[in-house]
C-alpha cells in the first residue's frame, strides 16, 4: 500500500532501488561502468581538486561579460529566435534545477546532470542539448574555474538579467560530477511522448509515487497540454501543477511566480510532425556527436523546429521583462487550438494588431501569442487566479515574488548558505536555507568536565548513542540538509519522529541540556554520543578517542520551517534496525538508500551498523521490538560480537512467520532452542555475498581491532557531515 509522505511508498508493487536505469534504456550504451569498479574514479580533476579555491579565483565579472554577449551572438547552426538566446538559456536553468524533489533531495542542479544520460535525453529537455553546446566556447576559456552545473545557473541568472528581468543573486560551489547519478526516475517503460501514463489519476486512486514529483516519465513537471495530455480538465491541471511544484518545495504563490515570470520570455516550438526529426541525443548515431532531435539544417534555420511541439510565444515581447503575459492572460478569451505539430494549446480570440508576436526568424511577421493549457491553469484556478490578479495589478510584487522563487529554485539543493560561493550570494538569511547562528568554541576544560558528568548521569550507552544518531543521521548529502548543526533534534518536528524514541530522547536532552554549561545543545548531544562510545570501546578493551570538532550553533524554531523538515524523517533507518511501514522497495534496500544519502562507503555502513548493533543502539519503536538485531550478550560494549554471531555456523535462521518476511528467529541447530531475533538488515549481512565478505573481515582473528576504528571514522563522519564551516 502507500505510505504518506514515505518516499518508498507508491504503487504497493515491489520495485527495484533505482527502478529504470540508463542500461534498460539504452541496452547499447557504451559499458564504461566497469571502469568506475574496484574503487577507480570516473573525475579526472582528481582527489585534490578543490572546486571552491577554483572558483574564487574566477574571473566572474567577465565571465558574465562573456555570457551577456553570448546572448546575442547567433549562431547559424543553431540560430538565436528573436536574435537572443536568453529564454532558451533560461529553460535550460530551470530543467537543471528542477528535477530536485524534497522527498529524497536528489535531483536538483548541483552537478550538472543535464550532460549525462538519461536526463540529456528525457523528451521534456528536447533541444537543451543545443544549449549547453552554445556554451562550450564559454566553459573551455574559463575551464576549471568555472563547473558546467554552477554555468547553467549562471547563464540563467545572465539571461534574466540581459533582458531586464529581477535577479535576487547567484551562489556558486557547484562542483561537477563525470558520471550519471543513480536517481530514482520511476519505473515506467515509456516516455511521455510514447504515451506513458500519468501518475495522478484519482479515480483509479492513483497518486503521485514518492519521491518522484513528475506527472510522466521524461517531464521535468506537468505535462503543458493538460492531464495526460487532456486540455479539458483545468482541475486537473492545476491539481498536477500544485502537486508537483509542492515536492520542489514551492507554493501556490511561487508556483504562479515562476511559471508567469519564466514565460514572460521566450516561445514554444512545435513548427512540424515530431516524427520529422531524429532521436533523443543518448541513443543517437556516433557521428552526431552527442545531438539528438535533429533535422535539416535549413530548416533548423527557417525555424521550422519542435521541441514540446507547441508552437508559439507567450508575449508580444519575448526577450522583454514585463507584465504582457498576465496582461494578455486576462484580456483575452482563448480558445483551444492545435499546433502545426498537433499539440493543444489556447489562442486568443480576436487579439488586437498590438498583441500580436514577432515571427521568431522574421520580425516584420506578425504571428498570434499562444497559451499552454498550464498556463491557463493560472486564471482557470480559483487560488492561482488570485495570485495572478494580484500580480497582474503590481508589477513590483511579481519582480520581487519572481527574483526569490527563482533564486530558490537554483539553489534549493545547496543546502546551508556557508555553501555559497562568489560575489553575489545575498546578504539576507532565507528561511529555506536552515540558518543555524555560529556557534562558539567551549574554553578550558568545559568539553572534558561535560564528557565526565554525562558517563556519571545515568543516561544508558544506548540512550547517548541513538540520541546523537538522531540529531545527525538526517543528514542527506543529495542536497546537504539534515546533520547534527543547530539541534533540530529538539525542534518539532524531529523530536516527534518515531524512529528518534520521543520520550526517551527527550529524558536524554533535558539531561543533557542541564549538564552542557557553555557548551551548545549541537555540540553537547555529538559529545555525549563519543563519551559513550569511548567508554564502550573501553569496556570491550580497546582504547579510543572519538574526536569531536566543536563549533555547532543551536537553531530555533523561528530559524526552522518545520513543515520543510518532515521529509527528512527516515521511514527506514537500518542502522537503528528500524522499520515503520514495508515499502515498495526491500527493507534491505533502504538501509543503502540512507547509507548513500549519507555519503557512506560499504565498509562504512558495515561497520557501522554493527558497531550500532553491538552498542544495543536499537530503536524500541521498531516494528520489530526493542534489541531485535543486538546479537551480542554484553550490549554497550564496542565489539565485533554482531558479526561473529551473525556468521557463526551454529545458528539456523528461520522466518517469523507473522512478520510478513520482516523478522527472522536465529535457533541452534542442534537443540534448536531460539537464539537471537533479527531483522532483513541484520541478516543481509550474511546473506549478500558482498556485504558478507566486508562482514567475514570484521568478524575474523583481528578484525575486532579494525572494525572498532572502522567504526569511530565512519561515525565521526557522519557526525561532520554537515560541518561546512570546517572545510
Ligand atoms: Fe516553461 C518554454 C511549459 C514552467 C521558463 N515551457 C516552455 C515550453 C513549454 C513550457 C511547453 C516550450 C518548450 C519548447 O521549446 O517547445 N513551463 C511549462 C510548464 C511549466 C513551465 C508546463 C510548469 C507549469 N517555464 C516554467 C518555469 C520557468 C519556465 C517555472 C522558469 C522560471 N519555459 C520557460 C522559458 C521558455 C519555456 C524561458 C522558453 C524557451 C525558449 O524560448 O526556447
Amino acid at each position: 500500500g502507500s505510505i504518506e509522505g514515505c518516499p518508498f511508498g507508491g504503487s504497493g508493487e515491489m520495485r527495484s532501488l533505482f527502478g529504470r536505469t540508463n542500461r534498460d534504456w539504452w541496452p547499447d550504451q557504451l559499458q564504461l561502468d566497469i571502469l568506475t569498479t574496484e574503487g577507480r574514479s570516473a573525475d579526472p580533476m582528481g582527489d585534490d581538486f578543490d572546486y571552491a579555491e577554483a572558483f574564487n579565483a574566477l574571473d566572474y565579472k567577465a565571465l558574465k561579460q562573456d555570457l551577456t554577449d553570448l546572448m546575442t551572438d547567433s549562431q547559424p547552426w543553431w540560430p538565436a529566435d528573436y536574435g537572443h538566446y536568453g529564454p532558451f538559456f533560461i529553460r535550460m536553468a530551470w530543467h537543471a534545477a528542477g528535477t530536485y524533489r524534497t522527498g529524497d533531495g536528489r535531483g536538483g542542479a548541483s552537478s550538472g546532470q543535464q550532460r549525462f544520460a538519461p536526463l540529456n535525453s528525457w523528451p521534456d529537455n528536447g533541444n537543451l542539448d543545443k544549449a549547453r553546446r552554445l556554451l562550450w566556447p564559454i566553459k573551455q576559456k574559463y575551464g576549471k574555474h568555472i563547473s558546467w552545473a554552477d554555468l547553467f545557473i549562471l547563464t540563467g541568472n545572465v539571461a534574466i538579467e540581459s533582458m531586464g528581468g529581477p535577479v535576487f543573486g547567484f551562489g556558486g560551489g557547484r562542483a561537477d560530477v563525470y558520471e550519471p547519478e543513480t536517481t530514482y526516475w520511476g519505473t515506467e517503460e515509456e516516455w511521455v511522448d510514447e504515451g506513458v501514463e500519468t501518475r495522478i489519476i484519482p479515480d483509479e486512486g492513483k497518486a503521485l509515487e514518492n519521491p518522484l514529483a513528475a506527472i510522466q516519465m521524461g517531464l521535468i513537471y506537468v505535462n503543458p497540454e493538460g492531464p495526460g495530455g487532456n486540455p479539458h480538465d483545468p482541475e486537473g491541471m492545476a491539481r498536477d501543477m500544485r502537486e508537483t511544484f509542492a515536492r520542489m518545495a514551492m507554493n501556490d504563490e511561487e508556483t504562479v511566480a515562476l511559471t508567469a515570470g519564466g514565460h514572460a520570455f521566450g516561445k514554444c516550438h512545435g513548427a512540424k510532425p515530431s516524427d520529422t526529426f531524429g532521436g533523443a541525443p543518448e541513443g543517437e548515431h556516433l557521428h552526431r556527436m552527442g545531438f539528438g532531435w535533429l533535422t535539416d539544417p535549413e530548416e533548423i534555420e527557417k525555424g521550422h523546429i519542435t521541441t514540446s511541439g507547441i508552437e508559439g510565444p507567450w508575449t508580444p515581447n519575448p526577450t522583454q521583462w514585463g507584465n504582457d503575459y498576465f496582461r494578455l492572460l486576462f484580456k483575452y478569451e482563448y480558445e483551444l487550438t492545435q499546433s502545426p505539430a498537433g499539440a493543444n494549446q489556447w489562442t486568443p480570440i480576436d487579439p488586437e494588431e498590438a498583441d500580436m508576436a514577432p515571427d521568431a526568424r522574421d520580425p516584420n511577421k506578425k504571428v498570434p501569442t499562444i497559451m499552454t493549457t498550464a498556463d491557463m491553469a493560472l486564471k482557470r484556478d480559483p487560488e492561482y487566479r488570485k495570485i495572478s490578479e494580484r500580480f497582474r495589478d503590481d508589477q513590483a510584487a511579481l519582480d520581487d515574488a519572481f527574483a526569490r522563487a527563482w533564486f530558490k529554485l537554483c539553489h534549493r539543493d545547496m543546502g546551508p548558505k556557508v555553501r555559497y560561493l562568489g560575489p553575489e550570494v545575498p546578504e539576507e538569511d532565507l528561511i529555506w536555507q536552515d540558518p543555524t547562528p555560529a556557534g562558539t568554541e567551549p574554553s578550558g576544560s568545559a568539553v572534558s568536565d561535560f564528557k565526565a558528568k554525562v558517563l556519571d548521569s545515568g543516561l544508558s550507552i544506548s540512550e547517548l548513542v541513538k540520541a546523537a544518531w538522531a540529531s545527525a543521521s538526517t543528514y542527506r548529502n543529495s542536497d546537504h540538509r539534515g546533520g547534527a548543526n543547530g539541534a533540530r533534534v529538539r525542534l518539532a518536528p524531529q523530536k516527534d519522529w518515531a524512529v528518534n524514541d520521543p520520550d526517551e530522547l527527550s529524558k536524554v536532552l533535558s539531561k543533557l541540556d542541564e549538564l552542557r554549561g557553555e557548551l551548545s545543545m549541537a555540540d553537547a548531544i555529538v559529545l555525549a554520543g563519543a563519551a559513550a562510545i569511548e567508554k564502550a570501546a573501553k569496556d570491550g578493551g580497546h582504547d579510543v578517542s572519538v574526536d569531536v570538532t566543536t563549533g555547532r550553533g543551536d537553531a530555533g524554531d523561528e530559524h526552522t520551517d518545520a513543515e520543510s523538515f518532515e521529509p527528512l524523517e527516515p521511514f527506514a533507518d537500518g542502522f537503528r534496525n528500524y522499520l515503520k511501514t514495508k515499502a515498495s522497495v526491500k527493507t534491505e534496500d533502504m538501509l543503502i538508500d540512507r547509507a548513500h544519502l549519507l555519503g557512506l562507503s560499504i565498509p562504512e555502513m558495515t561497520a557501522l551498523v554493527g558497531g550500532m548493533r553491538a552498542l544495543g543502539a536499537v530503536s524500541t519503536h521498531a516494528k520489530h521490538g526493542n534489541s531485535i538485531g543486538v546479537l551480542t550478550d554484553r550490549p554497550g560494549t564496542l565489539s565485533n560480537d554482531f558479526f561473529v554471531n551473525l556468521l557463526e555456523m551454529g545458528t539456523v535462521w528461520e522466518v517469523v512467520d507473522e512478520s510478513g518476511d520482516e523478522e527472522f528467529v536465529g535457533k541452534c541447530r542442534i537443540k534448536g532452542d531460539e537464539k537471537w531475533r533479527a531483522t532483513r538488515t541484520d541478516l543481509v549481512f550474511g546473506s549478500n555475498s558482498q556485504l558478507r565478505a566486508v562482514a567475514e573481515t570484521y568478524a575474523e582473528k583481528g578484525g575486532e581491532e579494525r572494525m572498532v576504528r572502522d567504526f569511530v571514522k565512519a561515525w565521526t563522519k557522519v557526525m561532520d557531515a554537515d560541518r561546512f564551516d570546517l572545510r
